[in-house]
Order: structure tokens, then C-alpha cells, then sequence
């Protein structure tokens, strides 16, 4: 949700050197040339629009329907009149022309004589994420509060992971966050069905619940060490059909309690999903037995009610950490702020890290987040040793935090 920017790009410009081009070159050929120049130019205008048009429906989500006031279908090309202002889950929605249950309430479905492919979706179980900034909302259904149009009081809880994992499955539709602070979440994933990657069936759906602007998150699987297996996708949201519109409260997230203003309370917006297969991540049987991780990277702009996967592909076991990018080079593999050596190790680790103020810890948690190991770095040290030796061999999350920031880093125990 963009406060202070300008009008997102659009992919205005492919046109503008033909333009110049013909300027130039038609004043001195003949009528013949130029006839035959205009229709080369048409028609590569038609193939470029044919590709951008292949690429944007090859990913298009055209209809949802979720369980408000019982039954509740909207479609890009019929907005249902109703905007939702309560809790509700994703009970399905229509990818490529079919349309796909997520398992919340198939029976609804049929009871509603919606034809279905049978779907297993959960949202990713974030635990964590970056302190909220000053542009941080949670966005819920104006009435979730039990105030239509207003606050309660007490305001609701400031709890940002909670409003990306409530619901059942965790596909409430109606509870979000508006610019998701920077950061990047990683998920260890498991049981990879190579059998489901590239049978058009989407792994993973993500949602847009707010004004959306061009940055861009990105996603992208690693291995045991961060490194990128496959290739990372940049989504930009605001090209997408707006689905549906919703009524929400956008309360201010970065204070506690949090705080409504009148430009926030009971306000519209629209509702947009995006989804894909994970062979659009390069992810192929000779690479998937590389993949140990999945990771958002969160470009501080996007407003997401859930990031759901495809429960039947995939497994995702934790959370394990998340770390803010603000100044880091997003297209780079590199996620450490901390690092660690060596790496892998087996008696002792020693984590370098910016000089201490006395007030950051660092932990050692497991992939399934259990606290390992914990010390307070030393004020004015660049580095704190631990002891690992009696850690099982394995894969381990270190993470330095100050209270507002956190850095991760991935370590290998042999
Ligand atoms: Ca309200
Ligand atoms: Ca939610
Ligand atoms: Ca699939």
C-alpha cells in the first residue's frame, strides 16, 4: 500500500523507439517502404502484445469464493456487490479456468453447485517478522472489531503474525497487514512431490488486500546453506484483476495499542491473488533434491492476508526466522548481516557481527525453532563464540536481534 509514492510504472515505453525511428526514417523512403514499415511494426506490436498478454494470463486468478455471511462467490469480471467486512476463508478460486477448493469447506461448494478440483492449501506459518514501521497497518473487517465504523476499545491485538495465519487453514481473507515490514522470512519445506511440479495445479497463492504498489517481493527456494535453487520471482501484485472489494479498518501497527484514523476507518479496497506452480521457481527433478528452504524476501510495500502453499506438494515444518533488508541488495544471495566461521562446524562457531551495545542477543534455534542455544554478546565485541558441541548434527538458525532489528544466518553443525 503505497502512502507517500507516485503512480506505480506501467509498461508504457516498448512503443517509443519504433516512434522515433519512423519520424526519422519516413521523410527520405518511399511510400511503399513506408507502408511496408508500418506493417512490420504493427505486427510486431501484435506479438509483443500477444506475449505480455500469454504471460499475464498464464498466472491469472479470476474468481473467489469464501465462506462470508455463509457463501460469498466474486468473480474480475463481475465484482460481487457485497464487500466483505468481517472475518472469512478462502474456499476456492478459479486459476486458468478451473476452479480449484483449498479444503476449508468443500461441501460448500457443491452445495452450491460449484464444480471443483479438490485442493489442500494452508497459509505458511510465519511466527515472526521485522518491528512495524510507520507505514505498518493491520487491516481488518471494519466490523471484526464489532465497531462498523469505528475502533473498539480495547483496540484489537498488535500481533502482525497472527492476522497472517488466523482463520481456518489460515486462509482468513478478512484480517491482513498493509505494508508488511522489510524483512525476509524463511520456511524449511519438506516432502517435495516432484510428480506436482509442473502439472499446472498452482503451489502457491499469494494475496493483495490493499492498494498495490510496483515493488516487488520476491520469492525463491535454497538449499541448506541460503543459496538459491532454481530461480527467485519477482511479483508485482499491481498488474493483477481485481477480484472483489472489501471494507476495512487500517490500524496503525506501529504503536500499541494501535491507533485508527479517519482516513482508515471503513474504507474500500480491492482484492487481488496471484498464483503459480513451482516450475515457475526453475524447481525441475534434477534440483529439487537441493531444496531445503523457501524465502520471501518483503520489499516493505506489500499487503498480504496470507501466503498460502499447496499442502498436497509440499510441507512446510517452521517458520525459522526473519531478518529486515532495508540497504541490502535484494537480487543478491547474500541474506547475512551476521557471519558465521566456520561454517560448517563441529566443536566450535564463531558469529562476527556489528560492534555490541550491550543490548542484542543471539540465539541458536532448531529448523523447528526450539531455542538451542543463547548468549548476550559482550558490549563493544565484533564477535561471540558458542559452544556446539553438543548439538545434534544438523542444520541451525543463528539470529542476532536488538529488539528492532534481526539478522539471520544459516549454520551447519557436522
Ligand atoms: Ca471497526
Ligand atoms: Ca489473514
Ligand atoms: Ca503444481
Amino acid at each position: 500500500m503505497p502512502i507517500e509514492k507516485g503512480v506505480p510504472e506501467q509498461f508504457v515505453p516498448f512503443m517509443n523507439p519504433f516512434r522515433t525511428k519512423q519520424r526519422v526514417i519516413v521523410k527520405t523512403v518511399s511510400i511503399a517502404y513506408r507502408e511496408q514499415f508500418l506493417y512490420r511494426r504493427v505486427l510486431i506490436t501484435l506479438l509483443l502484445l500477444t506475449a505480455l498478454i500469454t504471460s499475464l494470463t498464464a498466472q491469472t486468478v479470476t474468481e473467489i469464493v469464501t465462506d462470508y455471511n455463509g457463501y460469498w462467490k466474486s468473480e474480475h469480471s463481475a465484482n460481487n456487490a457485497v464487500k466483505p467486512q468481517n472475518s472469512h476463508n478462502l474456499v476456492a478460486f478459479k486459476y486458468n479456468g478451473t476452479r480449484y477448493s483449498t479444503g476449508v469447506n468443500d461441501a460448500l461448494l457443491t452445495s452450491h453447485g460449484d464444480a471443483f478440483v479438490a485442493g489442500d492449501y494452508k497459509a505458511l506459518p510465519v511466527h515472526s517478522v521485522s518491528a512495524p514501521n510507520t507505514n505498518t497497518k493491520i487491516g481488518l473487517g471494519a466490523s471484526y472489531d464489532g465497531v462498523p465504523n469505528g475502533a473498539s476499545n480495547p483496540k484489537p491485538a498488535n500481533n502482525i503474525p497472527l492476522y497472517l495465519t488466523d482463520g481456518i487453514k489460515g486462509l482468513n481473507l478478512g484480517t491482513g497487514v498493509a505494508n508488511l515490514p522489510a524483512g525476509e522470512i524463511m520456511f524449511a519445506v519438506t516432502n517435495m512431490q516432484t510428480q506436482l511440479i509442473g502439472d499446472g495445479i498452482p503451489d502457491l497463492l499469494i494475496t493483495q488486500i490493499a492498494d498495490p504498489s510496483s515493488a516487488q517481493d520476491s520469492y525463491e527456494f535454497t538449499d541448506a546453506n541460503g543459496i538459491r535453487v532454481g530461480n527467485k520471482v519477482d511479483i508485482n501484485l499491481s498488474t493483477l484483476p481485481v477480484l472483489g472489494k472489501w471494507t476495512a479498518d487500517f490500524y496503525d501497527a506501529s504503536t500499541t495499542p494501535m491507533t485508527l484514523a479517519s482516513g482508515f476507518t471503513a474504507t474500500d479496497r480491492d482484492l487481488r491473488l496471484w498464483a503459480a506452480d513451482f516450475s515457475a521457481f526453475g524447481i525441475n527433478a534434477s534440483n529439487i533434491n537441493r531444496v531445503v528452504y523457501f524465502r520471501i524476501r518483503l520489499s516493505g510495500e506489500s499487503d498480504v492476508a496470507f501466503v498460502a502453499y499447496n499442502n498436497k506438494t509440499f510441507n512446510v515444518a517452521s517458520t525459522l526466522a526473519l531478518a529486515p533488508s532495508s540497504g541490502r541488495n535484494t537480487a543478491s544471495n547474500e541474506m547475512m548481516e551476521i557471519k558465521a566461521y566456520p561454517n560448517p562446524a563441529s566443536q566450535h562457531i564463531t558469529i562476527k557481527h556489528e560492534r555490541a551495545t550491550g543490548n542484542e542477543q543471539l540465539t541458536i534455534r532448531s529448523t523447528q525453532g526450539i531455542v538451542m542455544l543463547q548468549q548476550k554478546p559482550a558490549r563493544g565485541s565484533t564477535q561471540t563464540a558458542f559452544n556446539i558441541q553438543q548439538l545434534p548434527k544438523g542444520t541451525y538458525l543463528a539470529t542476532l536481534t536488538d529488539g528492532q532489528k534481526q539478522y539471520t544466518e544459516i549454520l551447519v553443525k557436522n
